[in-house]
């Protein structure tokens, strides 16, 4: 396959008349400056990656907004979410997943890392075949065609101090026994998927003991290993409580944290763990729209970007899915927090790019996916936005990004491309219809669920 276009956006910087040719998904000849042939697209980008997401509560949107008697928090919102997810089927896991990961492609997302612990069903015990839930989750991967990184996720207790699951945590138990079988059901169901990966997520500092996250990296060699830390104030308060040291100092001394990590949220570090986390090597991953929501907090952006920090963002909750907010409200958080304009690029540089260029290249690391740039052996994740949009005129170049990102719509990407699958085309993934059907059906079953 060969796609054409007018103006793309290279490692090296933007060119024009750029000849991409795709062969098995993957990108094998990049030529700017080509003959031109056949229909062009205006504007070729990489299309990122999604590195952070738990699809199902994607169902919840607009059903936690309500001020209740006492003070709402993450932890009032972590009940609810509890409570909603002990009405979801199988089928209901699925029809969900797909219609997030639809508007994931409309978004600009090529893939996504699901951080998935939903593994039991409700109450606790264990389905015919114990990784019935991955294997959903695999399914509506292939039904959208987005990139999958499939993170089983390990979840063993209630808190720091061991405490037992209870109520909606019983779906998510994850025994040495158990959780073996899940990766294996897992392994198998992504087999039909060419670019999915395997990878591995302990949950968090909270929900998984000491011995088991030494160990957890091991779990599935080579592969990514995200971990949700340092999200609420209170989670430092109960690790310090039991261990006496603040969990990013915990991780730093105990994990063997590199690349191959991707550090959800960390959101409350001093100045020293904020450096010492970036020169692991290890992603941050950012989610600033859910973050936001939940009132996490603000990322320390200057001080982690100061070390070389690597970064990107993921939409965890799903409570709007948005390529370009999720860019916009990490930069917008910053000048509101720093009181300045322009706070993450470097000097000279327009932001959009600097986001785009920085959240495409963590994204796949994160994921594990060659990808994140338009060059021979990357899988070809690449979108193309609708320059002829009324928001975008008269833009070209990192400009054009800049409006994308501050000025924009939704809806501004017209084509995508997943690993060379063309999901998107004219501005709606080719199989919405169906999808949206589905999961309609799913949310009228599920309205009364909070
Ligand atoms: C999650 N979500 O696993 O879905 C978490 C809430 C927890 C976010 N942290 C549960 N955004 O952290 O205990
Ligand atoms: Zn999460």
């Amino acid at each position: 396959m060969i796609l054409f276009a007018e103006t793309a956006l290279l490692p090296d910087g933007w060119a024009r008349d750029v000849l991409v040719r795709i062969e098995g998904g993957r990108i094998v000849e990049v030529v700017p400056g080509a003959p031109r042939q056949g229909p062009a697209v205006a504007c070729l980008l990489p299309a990122p990656v999604n590195l952070h997401s738990h699809t199902f509560q994607r169902a919840m949107a607009g059903m936690t907004e309500a001020r209740t008697a006492g003070q709402d928090s993450f932890w009032t919102w972590r009940a609810l979410m509890y409570r909603f997810l002990e009405r979801l089927s199988p089928e209901d896991v699925e029809a969900i997943a797909a219609q997030a990961m639809v508007e994931m492609a409309e978004a600009g997302f090529a893939a996504v890392c699901e951080f998935h612990y939903l593994h039991h069903p409700a109450g606790g015990g264990t389905y015919a075949d114990p990784a019935e839930l991955s294997v959903r989750l695999a399914a509506a991967a292939a039904t959208t065609g987005l990139g999958l990184t499939h993170l089983p996720v390990i979840y063993e207790q209630g808190g720091v101090d061991g405490r037992a699951l209870a109520g909606g945590q019983l779906r998510f138990g994850s025994q040495p026994e158990t959780y073996a079988k899940v990766l294996d059901g897992a392994g198998r169901a992504l087999a039909g998927l060419p670019d999915a990966r395997l990878g591995v997520a302990p949950h968090s500092l909270r929900a998984v003991s000491r011995g088991t996250l030494a160990g957890a990296a091991d779990m599935v060699p080579g592969g990514p290993v995200h971990i949700h830390i340092a999200e609420q104030v209170a989670e430092v308060t109960e690790v310090a409580a039991a261990w006496g040291v603040r969990p990013v100092e915990w991780a730093l001394a105990n994990l063997a944290l590199d690349r191959r990590w991707c550090m959800i949220h960390a959101t409350q570090m001093t100045p020293d763990e904020t450096a010492a986390l970036a020169r692991t090597g290890a992603v941050a991953g950012l989610c600033p729209i859910t973050e936001a929501n939940l009132g996490d907090g603000i990322f320390a952006a200057p001080g982690w970007l100061a070390e070389g920090g690597a970064f990107g963002v993921g939409s965890d909750s799903n409570v709007r899915i948005s390529w370009a907010e999720e860019l916009r409200l990490l930069e917008y958080s910053q000048r509101l927090q720093h009181k300045g304009r322009a706070v993450m690029a470097d000097a000279g540089r327009s932001t959009g790019r600097f986001l785009w260029d920085g959240a495409a290249r963590g994204g796949a690391q994160a994921a594990g996916r060659a990808s994140g740039a338009i060059a021979a052996g990357m899988w070809a994740d690449l979108l193309a936005l609708d320059c002829a949009d009324v928001r975008l005129e008269g833009l070209a170049g990192d400009s054009l990004l800049d409006a994308f990102l501050f000025a924009g719509r939704d809806g501004l990407v017209t084509d995508l491309w997943s690993a060379g699958r063309h999901i998107v085309q004219a501005g709606r993934h080719i199989g919405r219809d169906s999808i949206e059907a589905r999961f309609r059906s799913t949310m009228r079953s599920l309205r009364e669920a909070l």
